[in-house]
């Protein structure tokens, strides 16, 4: 057998501080025994978790990144070992982690008011308020600046209409940050729930991310007092800002579903005897698990290195473009891969391969789709905007 920790064959789990072991594993336990008992039937069902979200509220995941507020002000690793942890479970409850923390809490505690920021801040650390990021539109993410909501000032208030589409957490949501045109700039707005003019409609019939809640955003007339615009950015800064968070999160996120459908295989090959042989045994399945490892390794050096320069203060978005690329695709063949070498067991919710498989469809595209991301780094490397 090997000598070697097939999870973490470089020990990189000896370049983390006692802290962020500690943090890692806490998030591990919890996800081992409250997360993954569930979450098969949860995504067969299409339902998200919604009774583990006091739980991420105990432990301190909600904008955990965030100094104050009742954050935990946790470091940048810390915030991806808790990605990967939540992911080695499933997308779906990563995802709505980095909504509420990278794409909600965020634009509040960096573009927001004192005001807002009290107000908002420690409800959202306690689970109590949810949110959700409107920026996609249906006639395409890619490209934000070409978004069709406007919001027009009228008196000291604003008055928004048009739609999002594709938006994690929506329908739960009990706040919306929501990116708008105005005659200076793009702007975000605090939408709350019932405000009049203001309505979100579950997605249906997603063949990924079933576990987490999309939805489409209307807005028709809404208005909003002056107190709920962000008041400290004008500009798609703004919102790619948040994203740069976000994507900094799906950087390790995807680490923990591909560890998740390598150890589930490297156990199934060990058992499964074919030809009078194990599956282990053969040099084909052995060249994939390999694979499989490289690939798990190098994305894991990524993902630690953008964080150490993250928490140096001098991580740039084209770094994370590559890392979030990178660490998605090795993710999304590591679970095609794994899937396959189940055979026919593979296409049930029994294994855990094929709802990463689907779930990683999505993270491949939000955030940022793979291309994007290419192009982001070929612009960097060549000075020319391919887009
Ligand atoms: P450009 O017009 O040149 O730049 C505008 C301003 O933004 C600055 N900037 C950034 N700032 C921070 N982080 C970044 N990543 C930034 N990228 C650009 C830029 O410096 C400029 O600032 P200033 O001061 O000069 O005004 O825009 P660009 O050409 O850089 O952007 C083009 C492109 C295609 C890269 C961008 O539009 C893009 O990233 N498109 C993809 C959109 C996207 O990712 N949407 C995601 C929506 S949210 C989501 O998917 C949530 S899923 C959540 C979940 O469930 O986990
Ligand atoms: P398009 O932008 O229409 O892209 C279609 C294809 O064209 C892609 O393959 C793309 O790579 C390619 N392409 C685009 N530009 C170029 C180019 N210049 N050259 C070559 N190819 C190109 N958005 C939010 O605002 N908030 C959320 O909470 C959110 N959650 C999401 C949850 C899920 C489950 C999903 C699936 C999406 C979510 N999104 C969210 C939207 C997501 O960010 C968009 O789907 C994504 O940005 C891509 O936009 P699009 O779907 O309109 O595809």
């Amino acid at each position: 057998m090997s000598q070697l920790n097939p999870t973490d064959l470089y020990d990189i789990r000896s370049l983390l501080t006692e802290d962020e072991c500690l943090i890692q594993d806490t998030v591990a336990r919890f996800v081992d025994e409250k997360a993954i008992p569930i979450i098969a039937e949860c995504f067969d069902e299409g339902r998200f978790p919604s009774e583990l979200v006091p739980e991420f509220a105990e432990l301190g995941l909600l904008g955990s990144s965030i100094e104050g507020y009742g954050c935990a002000g946790l470091n940048s690793v810390a915030y991806g070992l808790i990605c990967q942890e939540l992911e080695r479970c499933d997308s779906g409850i990563r995802s709505f982690v980095s909504v509420q923390s990278s794409l909600c809490m965020y634009p509040i505690y960096a573009y927001g008011s004192e005001e807002q920021r009290q107000r908002w801040l420690p409800d959202m650390a306690a689970g109590k308020v949810i949110g959700c990021f409107g920026l996609t539109e249906s006639h395409g993410g890619s490209d934000p600046m070409n978004m069709n909501t406007w919001a027009k000032k009228d008196g000291d208030d604003w008055i928004i209409n048009g739609s999002k589409m594709w938006i994690t957490n929506g329908t739960i949501a009990d706040i919306a940050i929501v990116w708008a045109h105005t005659d200076d700039g793009v702007q975000g707005f605090i939408l709350e729930k019932g405000m009049p003019g203001f309505e979100a409609r579950d997605i249906h019939a997603k063949m990924s991310l079933r576990a987490s809640v999309t939805s489409e955003l209307y807005f028709d007339n809404v208005r909003v007092p002056d107190s709920s615009r962000l008041p400290n950015v004008i500009g798609l800064k703004g919102p790619l800002g948040c994203l740069t968070q976000a994507r900094y999160g799906i950087s390790w996120g995807p680490i923990g579903s591909a560890i998740a459908c390598y150890s589930e295989v490297l156990d199934y090959v060990a058992d499964r005897k074919l030809f009078q042989r194990p599956l282990a045994a053969t040099q084909t399945v052995q060249i994939r698990l390999a694979d499989m490892a490289r690939r798990i390794t190098t994305g894991q050096l990524l993902a630690l290195q953008l964080g150490r320069l993250k928490d140096a203060g001098t991580m740039k978005p084209t770094q994370v473009s590559l890392a979030k690329w990178n660490n998605v695709r090795l993710a999304l063949d590591i679970a095609r891969d794994a899937r396959d070498l189940l055979g026919g067991s593979g296409i049930t919710l029994e294994y855990v391969p094929v709802r990463h498989m689907l779930n990683l469809e999505s993270v491949i595209t939000y955030e940022g789709t793979e291309t994007v991301h290419q192009l982001v780094v070929g612009r960097e490397l060549t000075g020319h905007n391919a887009f």
